[in-house]
């Protein structure tokens, strides 16, 4: 099937439901609930993107005045965003542990809603680029509980590599959402005329090598000497062939699905103020390096695959390294981790 728009006019379109029914039906056993689960999922996504859209016009931009559990100060469209996706995902009723980034404590769904389904989440990841509308997303992860009658914090304190299923959403010039169950990327623009999600980027690969760099140079002072270095040799690369070029949004989706797209290396390394990096390791640092291992690239923390990690507390942070294989090689060569 030909999914590139020069077919849009196509009346067998491949909406997210469709892809996922279809990929449900490689698994005899499956009663569809991961389906409902990704379609309230979706719900989400919509309703953000609407409110991200109009944030302006209905007065969403700017600050509650409260704090999140990670001191940072919170903004009108984070609370709606974790309030949108917490009420979606508990009514699907496929969720027995929900950990968000706005919300200090896992929550654990009420019995008589509970579904085998754990999902970790960032509502709206990007925070300082709302008011200037810049592009910002939804990260999620999901895992599946050991015991639906008894879920407990050790069902999300789990490495990375289990997850089932990861993805985001970017509120962007379009609104797209990239989901891997486990088989690949695909990719899917919001058609906003017909409200679904439809397969426009079928199994996304990153290029092998990249000609972009990213990270927030202003940290370079208190930088380790390999991330320094491997900076340095972006700019000056020493085998003579040309510098590669800088881009930082300063959005994690943002910087992540460039990077997915066109190549190159995203990174929030430790440095001396901040030895764990920034990003948090649930509901950043997994999903994305899930979709980057699905999609043919690496993740790495300075010293481990970051999917190997296996967290300690749910609002732990990681450095990362991510993006096409050959450039996260070479970081990899200069810590020493081959
Ligand atoms: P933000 O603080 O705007 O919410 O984890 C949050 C995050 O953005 C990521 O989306 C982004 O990659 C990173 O922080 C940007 O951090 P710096 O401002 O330190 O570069």
């Amino acid at each position: 099937m030909d999914h590139s728009t020069e077919s849009y006019h196509r009346t067998d379109l491949m909406t997210i439901t469709r892809h996922v029914l279809n990929e449900q039906s490689k698994h005899p056993e499956a009663r569809g609930d991961f389906t409902i689960l990704i379609n309230h999922i979706v719900l989400g996504c919509k309703y953000v993107c609407s409110a991200v859209n109009k944030a302006g016009l209905a007065k969403l931009i700017g600050l509650t005045g409260n704090s999140n559990v990670q001191g940072e100060e919170q903004k009108k469209l984070d609370v709606l965003s974790n309030e949108v996706f917490l009420k979606a995902l508990v009514s699907s009723g496929r969720t027995c542990i929900l950990v968000s980034e706005e919300n200090e404590e896992p929550i654990l769904v009420e019995p008589s809603k509970r579904g085998r389904y754990i999902v970790v989440f960032d509502p709206l990841d990007g925070s300082s680029n709302i008011d200037c509308g810049v592009s910002i997303g939804t990260i999620f992860g999901i895992y599946t509980v050991k015991d639906q009658e008894n879920p407990t914090l050790e069902d999300v304190l789990r490495p990375g590599e289990t997850m089932v299923a990861a993805g985001y959403c970017m509120y962007g010039s379009s609104c797209m959402l990239v989901l891997s169950t486990g088989s690949g990327v695909n990719g899917f623009t919001l058609d906003p005329s017909l409200g679904e999600f439809i397969l426009t980027h079928p199994n996304i690969k990153i290029p092998k090598a990249g000609k972009i760099y990213s990270v927030n140079e202003g940290n370079a002072s208190n930088w380790d000497e390999p991330t320094a270095k491997y900076v340095e040799n972006c700019k000056f690369p020493r085998d003579g062939s040309s510098p590669k070029s800088l881009r930082y949004i300063g959005s994690m989706v943002a910087d992540i699905h460039r990077t997915l797209l066109y190549g190159g290396i995203f990174m929030y390394p430790a440095d001396k103020k901040s030895p764990n990096g920034k990003l948090r390791l649930l509901y950043e640092v997994f999903p994305m390096s899930y979709l980057m291992e699905q999609a043919g690239g690496q993740a790495f923390t300075g010293k481990q695959r970051a999917l190997d990690l296996i967290p300690k507390k749910i609002h732990e942070r990681s450095p990362i390294f991510i993006g096409s294989h050959d450039d996260v090689e070479e970081i990899k060569e200069l810590c020493g981790a081959f």
